[in-house]
């Protein structure tokens, strides 16, 4: 019997041994289903596929920016952070443009040749291949891969010019957008693109003046998502860039964790409601369209109203004064800012006070001055409401998920809201 007249059923253990042995951590294995990915090769898919199960672990993490901004120095140094906390990484280096034809892979590859000796960084560069749509779905193909081997970490690096590095970025669970000082008004030219899909900024280079000023820059445009300082080249603000990466809120591939001032955006979604009060009329259940999923048997209730501060004692005093009591008071070092619950009636007023200049909040108060920052709305069931809220198109900030208080939770963008930030939240009932 020749090879040709294997059986299906062989073929099939085979790969599954494939698959299993990239499971165990196997770097030859994975490094050979990775060539077949990018390849497009069927049996190398059908493993991909065969390993869907083991994924949703890693966290993905897209690194972007303009030419020449330090990505490669500060995915090395993130990598080598990274390591130096126990984790395993995967680095996918894409150069969509080849610009440099093979010139800048190849530098990064000899580069990353200090990471040879470790199993726990997996290093593949793609170039372009002359088929830009498809080196997304090569990228998200691959980021999947090394998700089902096991990386802690897969670290996608591109560069940031145009609507093929957006959709690579956008496979990205949490998206870093690295920018270099004396860029000045260039950040409003960037800002059209690849801004929209930042979670964090990192200003690299900053041992070059200007880095403030990009900052300032950034502020102005109203993002409000960490900024940070680095030196890629001697490890400066690297372990503060780990740490941000896991302060992201994940799920939420290609959603912005920044939120640029609702003033600029040009979103506008008619809500329900809004119908309703336009025509004069309630809208009965005849009045839904015949797709909208069925509104909530039991009403939201307000859980709290949160309210950005500079001053949280005396803003505790205050409400104190009309008899109100803190029940709880916490730092949320993510965040950097000091929370105080202060119960009234079946809700909270919830005070923020930044701890730090680069705290969300006190960017909100910068640009807003204290006032109200969110509500909370209390919903019996989370994922119901998430989804009619997307069938009927609002802006989510993130998925749902779990907070240090076993709640769940969501952020809509004030763009749909009626100019308010709001947090829906659903009380772990278990
Ligand atoms: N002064 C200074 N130089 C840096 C810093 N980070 C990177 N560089 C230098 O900037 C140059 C470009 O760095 P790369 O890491 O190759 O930049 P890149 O963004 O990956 O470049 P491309 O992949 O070609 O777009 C190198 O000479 C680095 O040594 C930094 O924080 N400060
Ligand atoms: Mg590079």
């Amino acid at each position: 019997m020749g090879q040709a007249s294997w059986p299906v059923w062989t073929l099939g253990k085979l790969m599954t041994q494939l698959a299993r042995k990239i499971r165990e951590g196997d770097t030859r294995a994975l490094s050979r289903l990775a060539t077949g990915v990018e390849n497009r090769d069927p049996q190398a898919l059908e493993t991909l596929r065969e390993l869907a199960p083991a994924t949703g672990h890693a966290r993905i993490v897209g690194i972007t920016g303009p030419p020449g901004a330090g990505k490669s120095t500060l995915v090395d140094a993130l990598a080598l952070e990274l390591r130096k906390q126990g984790k395993t990484i995967a680095i996918l280096a894409v150069d969509p443009t080849s610009r440099i034809s093979g010139g800048a892979i190849l530098g990064d590859r000899i580069r990353m040749q200090q990471h040879h000796a470790d199993p726990g960084i997996f290093i593949r560069s793609m170039a372009t291949r002359g088929t830009l749509g498809g080196l997304a779905r090569a990228t998200a193909d691959l980021a999947r891969l090394m998700d089902a081997a096991g990386r802690d970490y897969v670290i996608i690096e591109t560069v940031g010019v145009g609507q093929d590095e957006i959709e690579i970025a956008s496979v990205a669970q949490v998206t870093v957008v690295v920018l270099v000082p004396g860029m000045g008004d260039d950040v409003q030219a960037i800002k059209a693109g690849i801004m929209e899909i930042a979670d964090i900024f990192v200003v690299n280079k900053s041992d070059h003046p200007g880095a403030d000023r990009v900052e300032l820059e950034l502020h102005t445009e109203g993002f409000n998502c960490p900024i940070l300082h680095t030196v890629a080249t001697e490890g400066k603000g690297i372990p503060e860039l780990a740490a941000a990466l896991d302060s992201i809120p994940t799920g939420g591939a290609g959603a912005s964790a920044c939120q640029p001032a609702p003033d600029q955006s040009t979103d506008h979604h008619t809500s329900i409601d809004s119908i309703g009060a336009a025509t004069g009329y309630p809208l009965g259940p005849e009045g839904w369209q015949a797709e909208a999923p069925a509104p909530p048997v039991c009403p939201p209730s307000i859980d709290h109203l949160g309210i950005a501060v500079h001053d949280l004692a005396a803003s505790i005093a205050f409400y104190q004064s009309l008899g109100l009591a803190v029940t709880h008071r916490e730092t949320v070092l993510t965040e950097k800012v000091d929370v105080a619950m202060l119960p009234a009636g079946d809700s909270r007023i919830e005070l923020l006070a930044p701890t730090a200049p680069d705290s969300p909040i006190a960017r909100f108060l910068e640009k807003r001055g204290p006032g109200l920052h969110h509500i909370a709305l209390r919903v019996p069931d989370l994922n119901a409401a998430v989804s009619r809220l997307q069938a009927s198109g609002a802006r989510l900030l993130n998925e749902p998920r779990t907070g240090a208080g076993g709640h769940t939770y969501v952020f809509v963008h004030p763009a749909s809201t009626g100019g308010v930030l709001l947090e829906l939240i659903q009380e772990n009932t278990k």
